[in-house]
């Protein structure tokens, strides 16, 4: 089973094999944690982005699922980019749950060991932290993922406070 860890801070200076991006259906970046990526990956990522291929039109990927690029100059090989649900989306539990889900599957093919998780909705999608923290490490735990380390990396003093419940069994 992995190490499901959490720390306070940003998730662009970590040093794991592959970074998760709060990404949009577009994937053609935006605010939050995509924009902090875009900016610390450099210019080169929003190239590849586009190059993904569309799904359906100006979808490359859709919510609940998770399309990969490499880092370009983070310090992590892979970002790899999840859609979360909006808050008052229809089945947002269910979508949110798939985007990790996702990300974990995707990891595993690519022989990642250490991955690293923003608060997945919880900033413009309005998630609240204390719903959807549950929800995450639930996934975590709910398959033997052949991984060495899940890190949560958590922004604010809401999300890490309500990863650590979730975390500690009491979310
Ligand atoms: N490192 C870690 N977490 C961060 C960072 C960072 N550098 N910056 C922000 N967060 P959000 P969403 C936290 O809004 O709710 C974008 O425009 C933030 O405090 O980034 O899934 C996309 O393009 C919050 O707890 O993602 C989509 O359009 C968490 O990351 C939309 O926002 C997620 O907040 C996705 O919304």
């Amino acid at each position: 089973m992995p190490h499901i860890t959490i720390v306070r801070g940003d998730i662009t200076v970590q040093r794991v094999d592959a970074i998760v991006n709060a990404a949009n259906e577009s994937c053609l970046g935006g605010g939050g944690v995509d924009g902090a990526i875009h900016r610390a990956a450099g210019p080169e990522l929003l190239q590849a982005c586009r190059r993904l291929p569309e799904q359906r039109p100006g979808v490359r990927c859709p919510t609940g699922k998770a399309v990969v690029t490499p880092g370009f100059l983070l310090p992590a090989r892979y970002v790899i980019h999840a859609v979360g649900p909006r808050y008052h989306e229809p089945n947002a539990a269910f979508l949110l749950a798939s985007a990790y889900w996702s990300a974990l599957e995707l990891a595993e093919g690519l022989g990642v060991r250490t991955i690293a998780f923003p608060a997945i909705s919880c900033g413009a999608y309005g998630y609240p932290a204390a719903e959807a923290a549950p929800i995450a490490i639930k996934v975590c735990r709910e398959r033997e993922w052949c991984l060495e380390e899940i890190r949560f990396v958590l922004f604010n003093d809401e999300t890490y406070e309500a990863f650590e419940r979730a975390l500690a069994g009491t979310g």
